[in-house]
């Protein structure tokens, strides 16, 4: 078989490029009636809906499929550093606006549709997003990848090819209720799958050291193996005609696995393990920052960090590469914990298979990966049991101990017998019970390690890890994160995007500093009046989108608050539902006329990871009184809530447009970093938020006068904590305060039933781990601010431009350029 490839690779035709078909009109009417008749087998007169989202899916790819092969030759040919993505999510959303416009194919295809008596918007709808991850982690992967590919930057992305995706969201009276995301079931026209490549990955077993030569060494021998089918993904850059690769494995039975079984004659067993091996890559975890530490999740980890290893040393790599210069060659970045079993794996294939020394292994290895840490949440990092991971992978953990053992002699040396601190090191620890902490593996293997904002990074260093930062000094840095403007802003609002390249000229997609220009549009009163009329005219199509989609409604004229992202209680959704609850309050007491409202539509969107009781039970009160607040007459129609089920990419594109206020609400010190902030600012709307994560940098970049700040600071938070908080205080002494818990309380928002909210009630009042009840008396007065400067719409209108110009700092090419000078040291293009 190799010799054939030689000989085909040698051939005269194997070396003629595929060229892209006409980008004319009548040559894409060609290629799409080609596709569906010849991909789909169906005439135009005959075809569905699907058949021709899929025919013109295909027609795409074939525009891009020249670069494409291009790009992985020449990729492969130039022999230059490049960054290998580990990231177990990539929250992708759809893909086919994405790629025409990346193509410039839009007006085209567009044009081409038409003329074959199709509406394109009506071919878009029928695109499932690929919802291959929980939230803002999956998100910032597909962002970068984008990037990456922008820049022309050498890189692969490596993942897992989830059957299903993070779950489709219901509401059944108000409470969550999860189905099945089967996004593949009609067609995934994207993928390119190679059952050929496949690789081999093994589990568990034991291990033996052997005599080689008279060199001990030891050898994994595993007792089961499945087969890591590579799917392949264009990432095309925008409009330079580059186009990427992302790589996501499959799970599947391997033949010898299966042969040995059906040699058994047992067939049953044998389609067991079948569906054994096809476990690995079935569904996506669905917590986010909160892992379960499930033996699935570890096989899921293995699995793609070894086959993606595996994939870089024999496809990329010459046969005679001389591993001494790998860093040379490639720098492994570690989207969280999640792929950092990739560490020891690397080690086991460079000492074990590849005969290597292990100081000469661990220096390269040292050099070949790089960390970043998402969270400061204790919670959220990962730890594997020593039972499982030996189980599982024993000569991993094998490898873990002596890394360690190395590792604490070194500290050892360099700080004395100081126990305590070693025991506070140890990548090993014994309490509650004997696991591996995978952040301090991932510190110790990496060459670098980052945060995603400047004051997490900060908190990171001097908090989190501070022994480590003392024994690394230099390898604590901070990449802040950022947001592609190629989905945030072109796609998702190509009336603000048009304005902008009116004022400024083209070129500010890929180079998002030039936003700058617009600061003295916001002084011009016409130009005020149209980016006015833009978010007006986002807001009626959001108000569309809702109507189709949940039959729910965002009444003209109101001020749209927002707070988009997963439910959890750090990022304190309970104080925007006391806001909410505090506000009609007023109304129906009397205390407030209700003439005197500002109109809020309270727009939400949040799953709740399926195990997460308190989370749940926050969305059902959130949908209780949105039903209480939207159906009483008193309060005129002045608030309304709005909790569209299944927030996701294709809704976000919709929703952040349409904004005009943001609610990054989280307790100072917890949300790492929020990139959904980062959207919104750059879609001008103005900011309600704590002192955290990306938040600060916001505010740096806007002014104070066009940020609504509150809350505590995240010392004033450690202050009180170590001072001894007692929420009930804040209860007893906040008169408002009172009457909104009390309200909850007696039962106003559950027909009466006052044991519904009892545990989100008690839980504020005798538990608040996130300071709930501290912040909301500053929360309160703030959206009091908000309010009085809505008044101004003009003036409001002028802030929003601010935003938008001064927020081009969070493109995530920006974060590219940093990761790139920081950490990885790559070349500009290959
Ligand atoms: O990563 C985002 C940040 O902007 C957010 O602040 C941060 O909360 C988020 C385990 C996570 N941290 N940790 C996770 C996701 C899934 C999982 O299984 C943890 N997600 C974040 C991007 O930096």
């Amino acid at each position: 078989a190799a010799s054939g490839r030689t000989q085909i690779a040698d051939h005269p035709l194997a070396l003629a490029p595929v060229s892209a078909p006409a980008s004319s009109v009548d040559g894409f009417v060609r290629e799409f009636l080609k596709n569906l008749n010849f991909t789909q087998g169906v005439p135009l007169s005959a075809s569905s809906p699907n058949d021709r989202y899929l025919a013109l899916a295909h027609t795409v790819r074939d525009y891009l499929m020249a670069r494409w092969l291009e790009d992985q030759r020449g990729q492969r040919e130039a022999q230059s550093k490049g960054v290998a993505y580990l990231s177990a999510e990539y929250l992708l959303g759809r893909q086919l606006d994405n790629n025409l416009l990346a193509s410039r194919l839009t007006d085209v295809a567009t044009e081409a549709l038409a003329k074959c008596g199709i509406d394109i918007d009506d071919l878009r709808q029928q695109e499932v997003e690929p919802g291959l991850g929980n939230g803002g982690l999956g998100r910032l992967a597909a962002c970068f990848i984008d990037s990456l590919a922008t820049m022309s930057v050498p890189s692969i992305g490596y993942g897992i090819r989830y059957e299903y995706g993070i779950f489709r969201q219901t509401f059944v009276d108000g409470q969550q209720v999860e189905q099945p995301d089967a996004w593949l079931s009609l067609g995934s026209p994207w993928e390119f799958p190679h059952p050929e490549a496949a690789q081999t990955i093994s589990f568990a077993g034991h291990t033996e050291t052997y005599d080689d030569d008279g060199v001990e060494r030891s050898r994994w021998i595993p007792a089961w193996n499945v087969q890591a089918v590579p799917y392949n993904y264009m990432v095309p850059g925008y409009h330079n005609g580059r186009v990427n690769t992302l790589r996501l494995w499959r799970s599947v039975a391997t033949n010898a696995f299966d042969l040995r079984i059906f040699n058994s004659g047992d067939y049953e067993e044998a389609v067991r393990a079948q569906i054994f091996a096809e476990n690995i890559s079935k569904v996506l975890y669905p917590e986010d920052s909160t892992p379960q530490g499930k033996e699935l999740r570890l096989q899921q980890q293995y699995f793609f960090v070894a086959a993606s290893i595996r994939d870089f040393l024999t496809n990329v790599l010459a046969e005679d590469f001389d591993l001494e210069k790998l860093p040379e060659r490639i720098i492994f970045q570690l989207n969280d914990t999640h792929p950092v079993i990739a560490v020891p794996e690397f080690m086991r294939v460079l000492v074990d298979e590849k005969k290597m020394d292990w100081d000469a292994a661990w220096a390269i290895t040292q050099q070949c990966f790089a960390y970043t840490c998402h969270t400061l949440l204790p919670e959220a990092l990962e730890v594997w049991s020593v039972d499982l991971l030996g189980r599982l992978l024993p000569r991993h953990l094998e490898i873990i101990y002596r890394i360690n053992d190395e590792f604490l002699l070194a500290v050892r040396e360099r700080f004395g017998d100081d126990e305590m601190r070693i025991r506070n090191m140890s990548i090993v620890s014994d309490f509650p019970e004997r696991s591996v902490r995978m952040a301090y593996l991932a510190t110790v293997a990496g060459a670098k390690v980052n945060g995603v904002a400047e004051l997490h990074s900060q908190l990171l260093r001097d908090k989190v890890l501070p022994d480590f930062n003392e024994f690394y000094p230099g390898k604590f840095t901070n990449v802040t994160n950022g947001v592609t403007p190629r989905r945030f802003i072109r796609l998702a609002n190509p009336q603000l995007a048009d304005l902008i390249t009116e004022a400024l000229g083209a070129g500010w997609t890929v180079d998002l500093e030039r936003l700058r220009g617009l600061e003295s549009f916001a002084e011009d009163p016409e130009f005020r009046a149209r980016f006015a009329e833009v978010k007006a005219a986002n807001k009626r199509t959001l108000n569309t989108v809702l109507l189709a989609r949940d039959g729910l409604s965002v009444p003209d004229g109101h001020m749209l608050d927002v707070m988009v992202k997963r439910l959890h209680e750090y990022k304190r959704q309970m104080l925007k539902v006391l806001h909410i609850v505090t506000s009609y309050e007023g109304i129906i007491s009397g205390r407030v006329d209700v003439k005197d409202v500002t109109p809020r539509t309270f727009i939400f969107g949040a799953k709740a990871a399926p195990g997460y009781v308190m989370a749940k039970r926050i969305i059902h009160l959130i949908n209780a009184v949105g039903s209480v607040v939207n159906a009483d007459p008193r309060v005129e129609g002045r608030l309304n809530v709005v909790f569209p089920p299944n927030y996701n990419v294709t809704l976000a594109e919709r929703v952040i447009p349409a904004a005009d206020l943001s609610e990054q609400i989280s307790l100072a010190g917890k949300e790492a970093s929020g990139t959904g902030n980062m959207k919104f600012a750059l879609n001008g709307a103005l900011t309600i938020g704590t002192d955290d994560g990306a938040n600060v940098e916001i505010r740096e970049l806007v002014g104070d006068d066009n940020f609504f700040l509150f809350g505590m600071t995240e010392p004033e938070v450690e202050a009180l904590w170590a001072e001894g908080y007692r929420p009930s205080e804040f209860y007893q002494k906040d008169e408002d305060l009172r009457r909104a818990i009390d309200l909850i309380a007696s039962g106003a928002f559950s027909g009466g039933d006052r044991t519904t909210f009892e545990p989100v009630v008690s839980n504020l009042l005798y538990d608040d781990r996130f300071m709930v009840l501290a912040d909301y008396a500053s929360y309160i007065a703030e959206q009091g601010k908000v309010d009085a400067a809505y008044g101004d719409q003009d003036a409001w209108t002028r802030s929003a431009i601010l935003n938008v110009a001064r927020s081009g700092y969070f493109s995530s090419d920006r974060s590219m350029r940093d990761y790139i000078q920081r950490i990885w040291h790559t070349p500009p293009a290959y």
